[in-house]
């Protein structure tokens, strides 16, 4: 049998299906379609970075001398908070909601997400939860760090109105984040192209539902929590406060019951980012398809035993401390199974160094060494010595930095193609990377250093002594060294938009769906869609044309292969 059959028809949009066409700034208010909504997760979730990324800069500049006063104890605590509040639930988590909201419904073959209105709501409120949260600044933003642990959180050590912008913040994002996920659900359960089994979903799709199921899964623990937080704030209630029969403990279990799977929800997506694009720019399959899909299921599973990993440090019985080290000593396997696969995809390619391909390989040595400093932190007696140091905030952004946001700029430059239908500069995006990757080298390698010296995190100044004071600068310097490669990529992204090489449907002669249709891909995504009968379609498609036309056409330069059809 033929690699395509004959397409499968999509039933026309009718007159009654659509909208009467809104224009300008209307049509991206009232929009539900999934690519629109994409598009403005991506744009604002990478402002919100922006955002943060100024809070870390202030920051570094506070601490690139000893006994520094550009900053107060006051602010600074409110900047650590306000950065690593915004990078978690600002950022990363909802930036990985943008990618899968443009991408996942082209990926599999679907015309739109399976609830559009539901998915537009998802939008608003992040958006509103980002508002609320940063409307604080003019009141008093809170200082409780991202953790808000008790009983700093509480209104005795916080009267001011910081920490309840901040639990507005994590019910709206929480709702948002949960409405979405079972979003993503029911798209990847019900929306598959025919012919895509579960054996031939995108990889990146995958990571998407096991995303979608973390969520699903932690979000209302911390809905709850914090809503206990706001009783004890508020009403009178004493969950979290000693005096009154609660206990400051039990904050901290609920935090991380959902705070570990979070960082998993922060990372598991990037996975799949890489996943995408190694493969095509190897030119080889992805090694080991199954072994990463399976890898991506059980990280999750085990991401959910490990929480109390944060909380060596709290009294505990040696075998409840012995359990949780050993149970995140398994994260490891099926994380260095997915290491082995990506490297053994690389592994006798025809490499194209193109700045997707770069960002992931960059990708994958920091987030690896991330990996093996979380192993270290892991075994329980280092974590007492290391726990609230630099050490942690190093082993911390190799994760989050070296990992989400890494594979986030890989995914940016593989996919800009296909929203707007122009290329990204090629040879600035390679500026960007160096100068992201050494600066971010430089910025974050020494403070395992400064850590090890014994320099607890979270605190606004240091004395003079030992090497602090140089280890510090260094940092610092490095932190505008990334701020610089960051700043090129968004000048990439301005430019290009104008003066991009045109990009045509499948630029990167990609494996996965998405690149079947004209970029950007029309309002209804595909008038026709092909059968599906591997993890590649897209290499069956083009053989297929190949075989039929005799020439290597270019999927898309076809126009009954993927025009819209007007
Ligand atoms: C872009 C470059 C970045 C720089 C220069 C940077 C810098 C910093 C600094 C200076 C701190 C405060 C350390 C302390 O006083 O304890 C911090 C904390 C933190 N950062 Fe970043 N950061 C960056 C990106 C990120 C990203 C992308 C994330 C992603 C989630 C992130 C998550 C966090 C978290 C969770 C904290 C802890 C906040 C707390 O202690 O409550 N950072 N970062
Ligand atoms: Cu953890």
């Amino acid at each position: 049998m033929a690699a395509v059959d004959t397409p499968v028809r999509i039933p026309e949009i009718t007159a009654h299906d659509v909208a009467p066409e809104a224009t300008g700034w209307v049509s991206w208010v009232t929009t539900t379609d999934h690519k629109r909504i994409g598009i403005m997760y991506l744009v604002t979730t990478f402002v919100f970075f922006l955002l943060g990324g100024v809070e870390a800069l202030l920051m570094r500049i506070q601490l690139g001398a000893p006994d520094n006063t550009f900053l107060t104890p006051s602010t600074y605590n409110a900047l650590f908070t306000l950065h690593g509040t915004t990078m978690v639930f600002l950022f990363v988590v909802p930036i990985m909601a943008g990618f899968a909201n443009y991408f996942l419904p082209l990926m599999i073959g679907a015309r739109d997400m399976a609830f559009p209105k539901l998915n537009a709501l998802s939008y608003w409120l992040l958006l509103a939860g980002g508002i609320v949260f940063y409307g604080s600044l003019f009141f008093s933003p809170p200082e409780a760090g991202w953790t808000s642990y008790a009983p700093l959180s509480s209104s005795a050590f916080s009267p001011t109105s910081g920490i309840d912008a901040w639990i507005f913040l994590i019910h709206l994002t929480g709702i948002s984040s949960l409405l979405g996920a079972i979003n993503f659900y029911a798209t990847i359960a019900n929306m598959r192209a025919p012919g895509m089994g579960w054996g031939r979903l995108p990889l990146f799709v995958w990571s998407i539902l096991v995303y979608a199921i973390l969520l699903i899964l932690a979000l209302p623990v911390i809905a709850g929590a914090v809503t206990l937080l706001l009783t004890d704030r508020h009403f009178g209630t004493g969950f979290f406060d000693q005096s009154q029969g609660g206990d400051p403990l039990l904050w901290q279990h609920l935090f991380w019951f959902f705070g570990h799977p979070e960082v998993y929800i922060m990372i598991l997506p990037g996975f799949g980012i890489i996943s995408e694009v190694l493969p095509v720019f190897a030119r080889k399959p992805i090694f080991g398809y199954k072994a990463i899909a399976a890898s991506t299921v059980t990280i999750a599973f085990l991401a959910m035993l490990v929480w109390a990993h944060h909380m060596f440090a709290t009294p505990s019985a040696t075998i409840v401390l012995v359990f949780f080290m050993i149970s995140s000593f398994l994260i490891a396997i099926p994380t260095g199974v997915k290491i082995f696969n990506w490297v053994a995809t690389l592994w006798r390619g025809t490499i194209e160094f193109k700045t997707p391909l770069i960002f992931s390989v960059g990708f994958i040595s920091v987030f690896l060494i991330g990996g093996i400093t979380g192993v270290f932190l892991a075994v329980f007696p280092v974590d007492w010595q290391l726990t609230d140091t630099y050490f942690v905030v190093a082993h911390l952004h190799y994760v989050l930095v070296g990992g989400s946001v890494f594979a986030i700029f890989a995914g940016i430059y593989y996919w800009f193609p296909k929203m707007t239908g122009r290329m990204l500069g090629e040879s600035m995006g390679k500026w960007s990377f160096g100068f992201m990757y050494i600066g971010f080298n430089v910025t974050f390698l020494i403070q395992h250093a400064i850590g090890l010296d014994g320099m607890p995190r979270r605190v606004y100044e240091y004395p003079d002594v030992g090497n602090l004071a140089i280890y510090n600068l260094i940092s610092t310097v490095g932190s505008f060294i990334l701020a610089i490669g960051i700043g090129l990529t968004v000048v990439n992204v301005v430019r290009s938009l104008k003066v991009g090489v045109k990009a045509g449907p499948d630029p990167w002669k990609a494996n996965t769906l998405e690149w079947f249709t004209p970029s950007p891909p029309p309002v209804n995504n595909f008038d026709i869609i092909p059968r599906v009968r591997s993890v590649e379609p897209m290499k069956d498609v083009r053989r297929q044309v190949a075989r039929q036309t005799g020439v290597a056409v270019e999927l898309g330069a076809d126009p009954a292969m993927s025009e819209p059809r007007a």
